[in-house]
């Protein structure tokens, strides 16, 4: 049959009319015989038109999705926007536009946008977080939260975003910037709304063991979660009732402290203002340590800090009195921000102790030994304390600082060595090993602790497009939450929204007088909303049942669905979304929402699209790539397909866009639509194997993830049907399933014209022969006269007779093989004719 022209305009749009009729995607909750499959990309904030970067979020994923689906599964592929935010209404802001409309309008551009791509998403499950019926069940998870004491309100120090006019979260200030706008950072300190993310940091960090996730992103949660394990110690301030409480990691060094260093935040300092003699000059160094971000503070080549004059420390185990210093390298918000200082093994002390001519006391030795001491020699001789006996090498150096100080003269040796620790120093503790002296030195002088870098979440935004905080306070100002019957506490209309760091709902008549009227005079209502965060933390959970008015999803259906079982999305989320939403779920459990511990079972991080120029992709820059007008001329197939060759899916890397590369890709398409051209109804052996090869490389493709490897081995086949110029339709079948997850449209119109029956996207994925792979060996088809009665296989190459003898000896073949052959006919590798006399 030959081939038409390929109108990829025409051939799109004919299939995602039919599908939509068709209802091909909708997926029901169950299916006889088929595993469900989970598969979940990262729902798009509706900020305004889609560039090709979120193509790539989608497109690739929905070539994972389809490739279950043909192997039998039952896929749940779902869709929405995370339309509540800073970025939609920032957006909205600049254009003098109301953040609804804006979002909305923009919601159905990005949904056109994302059937043209020809996604096979079941729009029946769509969810818009700022939609009252959604955030209505994120508002009745914060009640749940709040009554378990997951959620609170605290005066603390939080994170202020002077661009964003909000505070943010931790996990949302990268390097001291905001994440979202790159302004500073500023320290403040307010009332604000917490989640207690804390209360989960071990099993958080515990359960990471048992996801099928790449190690990277399991080992930046940890690091995130920061676990360090040491001690608690406090330090009496003398003549007064104050003690100094510091969390160290070294409890065995414990003798070496011979100064204490409280961060600028520290209560402590105001608290003594009358018994510091300097008390102004701590102040103004206060002020200035208040304007650095924690980053800054830390990565100061200079350490700076105050002695608090007029106050001293009581060492408890000497008695010996200490100094104390206010000191910026010294966090407020770690550990218990204060410190022991022990300069002789810990380099941040060991430089502020030499600047202010303080006491370093060594108090562990590392003992390094050798057992060949001969070729140390020379090595001994210029380091003159040195413990050397008759048949081994000791030395003993200071831990840490002074094995760094160590002088190799024989650097080129590779030499093996045994190192010990020993308590110098120490009272009763000396020659004790560090981890015996560390466990018994916390139990007699402090306690043992554990410390986490993570911190609470910080969820209250003064900003006004977001889920309102259900909480109103009664006349006395104690927090109630908004019961149920009347979520959702709907979002009021009669707000100036311009954001000035103070909440707009503070601004609405409308919600002041719904509290008044529900819970009675001088009741007033919570006025933040929630950081967009929350809302993306249980969106997996409502697509399971998307529509449900009674709960946020039935318990059922969670059972049926979740955990998702592959969660494809950016890498930026490592330590934001997929901590928050880990945690989300976990404490969801334990108010008896969700079951499971874990709502990911494996997630891929994928990689970035940069600008043709190598950069990023921005307006500013102007290297923003439509994908409107790339599928506009070269068709949706083309440009799905392009993403996916541009190199591995599921690495972190960075491919630019190169519109020769989609070019190229687009030419490809057409030479597949032209392949009928070369359709006969003869058998090729040739490209019966490249078709095979086709089948491993496209499965082996999609199932690593990769994608990429799996349009080059759909060039290969198609370059081999062009060189031998035979195909028989059957084959070509097969390609347009291959074709079915890159090019979902071309590969339909192509089934049909082969006469595939359904649609390419319900038959079930191609398998390949792993006989006909083998290349030491190759299969040869036998026929007598003319007409083919088996195969056999042979070694490559191998010779005539060789061959003969397999045929003739093969148990099924040589029933066939009714008489000697009167003629041997053999093309290498290829074919074996036997013609033999029937008359004899
Ligand atoms: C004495 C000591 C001796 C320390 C030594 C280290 C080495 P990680 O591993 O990151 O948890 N520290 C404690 N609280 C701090 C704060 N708020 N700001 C800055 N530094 C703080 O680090 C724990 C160690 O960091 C603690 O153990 C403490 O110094 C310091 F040879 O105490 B260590």
């Amino acid at each position: 049959m030959a081939a038409k022209d390929y109108n990829h305009a025409e051939i799109e749009k004919k299939w995602q009319q039919k599908w939509q009729e068709q209802q091909l995607y909708k997926t029901d909750n169950q299916v006889d015989g088929k595993e469900n499959f989970y598969t979940l990309f990262e729902f798009p904030y509706p900020s305004g038109n889609l560039h090709v970067g979120h193509w790539y979020a989608f497109g690739p994923t929905d070539v994972i999705a389809r490739y279950h689906r043909m192997n039998g599964k039952n896929v749940l592929f779902p869709v929405g926007f995370d339309s509540f935010g800073l970025p939609a209404e920032n957006a909205a802001i600049k254009r003098g536009l109301d953040p609804r409309e804006w979002t909305y309008k923009n919601i159905e551009i990005m949904t056109n946008q994302i059937k043209s791509m020809g996604t096979s998403v079941d729009w029946s499950r769509e969810v818009k977080t700022s939609d009252p019926e959604y955030y209505k069940w994120t508002q009745y998870i914060f009640t749940q939260f709040l009554e378990k004491g997951l959620a609170y309100e605290s005066e603390q120090e939080v994170n202020y975003c002077p661009g964003c006019k909000t505070v943010v979260a931790n996990e949302q200030v990268v390097n001291g910037q905001c994440e979202r706008c790159d302004s500073q950072i500023e320290k403040r300190t307010q009332k604000q709304w917490t989640l207690r993310i804390t209360d989960y940091a071990e099993e958080l960090l515990n359960d990471l063991d048992g996801l099928d996730w790449p190690e990277e992103i399991k080992a930046a949660q940890r690091a995130w979660i920061g676990k360090s394990e040491g001690a608690n110690f406090e330090f009496e301030v003398a003549n007064t009732n104050k003690k100094v409480k510091v969390f160290t990691t070294r409890p065995d060094t414990f003798y070496g402290v011979t100064y204490l260093v409280v961060a600028p935040e520290h209560e402590m300092i105001s608290s003594l203002n009358e018994n510091i003699t300097n008390y102004e000059a701590v102040e103004d160094y206060i002020k200035t340590a208040q304007s650095k971000t924690d980053v800054q503070r830390q990565e100061a080549k200079e350490k700076t800090g105050v002695k608090l004059e007029g106050i001293t420390a009581n060492h408890p185990a000497t008695g010996e009195k200490l100094p104390i210093f206010v000191a910026d390298y010294v966090l407020g918000s770690y550990g218990t921000g204060a410190i022991m200082a022990v300069p002789a093994h810990d380099e941040r002390d060991n430089e502020f102790a030499k600047k202010f001519d303080l006491p370093i006391v060594n108090v562990v030795n590392k003992i390094f030994t050798f057992s060949i001491k001969e070729q140390f020699d020379d090595f001994i001789d210029t380091n003159p304390d040195i413990h050397n006996n008759s048949d081994k090498l000791e030395i003993r150096l200071p831990d840490i600082l002074g094995w760094k100080s160590i002088k190799y003269p024989n650097r080129h040796k590779t030499f093996s060595f045994k190192t010990k620790t020993e308590l110098v120093n120490s009272s009763r503790y000396n020659n004790k090993t560090s981890e015996e002296a560390g466990q018994k030195i916390a139990e007699e002088f402090g306690e043992v602790a554990t410390t986490y870098r993570l911190r609470d979440w910080s969820v209250g935004r003064q900003r006004y497009w977001g889920c309102p905080i259900p909480v109103v306070y009664s006349p006395e100002g104690k927090a109630k939450a908004v019961p149920l019957e009347h979520l959702p506490w709907t979002l009021p209309d009669d707000v100036d929204h311009t954001p000035d760091g103070t909440a707009p709902l503070d601004r609405s008549s409308k919600l002041k007088k719904r509290t008044e009227e529900i819970f009675g005079e001088g009741w007033t209502p919570a006025t933040d909303t929630m950081d967009t965060f929350v809302d993306s933390s249980w969106y997996y959970v409502r697509y399971t049942d998307a529509g449900n008015d009674n709960s946020l999803a039935s318990s059922d259906l969670q059972k049926v669905w979740l955990p998702v079982d592959f969660y494809s999305g950016g890498a930026e989320h490592t330590t934001m979304h997929l901590l928050y939403a880990r945690f989300f779920y976990k404490a969801m459990r334990d108010c008896g929402l969700v079951v499971g511990d874990e709502p990911f079972k494996n997630r891929m991080n994928r990689s970035l699209i940069l600008g043709p120029d190598g950069n990023k992709m921005s307006k500013s820059k102007g290297n923003v790539i439509d994908p409107d007008i790339q599928v506009n001329n070269v068709g949706a197939d083309a440009v799905r397909m392009y993403l996916c060759f541009m190199g591995p899916y599921n690495e972190v890397s960075y491919y630019p866009w190169d519109p020769n590369g989609l070019v190229g890709v687009r030419k490809f398409l057409e030479r597949v639509n032209g392949l009928g051209e070369f359709v006969t109804s003869k058998e090729n052996k040739d490209i019966e194997i490249a078709l095979h090869k086709a089948i491993k490389g496209v499965t082996e493709s999609i199932e690593q993830k990769k994608l990429n490897t799996g349009v080059s081995a759909l060039m290969i086949l198609s370059n081999e049907i062009e060189k031998q110029k035979q195909v028989t339709e059957t084959q070509l079948r097969t390609m347009s399933q291959l074709l079915a997850p890159y090019a979902p449209h071309l590969a339909e119109e192509l089934w049909q014209h082969y006469d595939g029956t359904g649609s390419v996207h319900e038959s079930m994925w191609p398998r390949y022969d792993k006989e006909l792979l083998r290349t030491d060996s190759v299969v040869i088809p036998v026929q007598v006269n003319g007409k083919k009665i088996g195969q056999i296989r042979a070694p490559r190459d191998a010779a005539q007779d060789l061959v003969e003898k397999l045929a003739k000896s093969d148990t099924r073949l040589k029933l066939k093989i009714t008489g000697e052959a009167k003629k041997v006919i053999y093309v290498k590798n290829r074919i074996l004719n036997l013609v033999i006399d029937k008359n004899a």
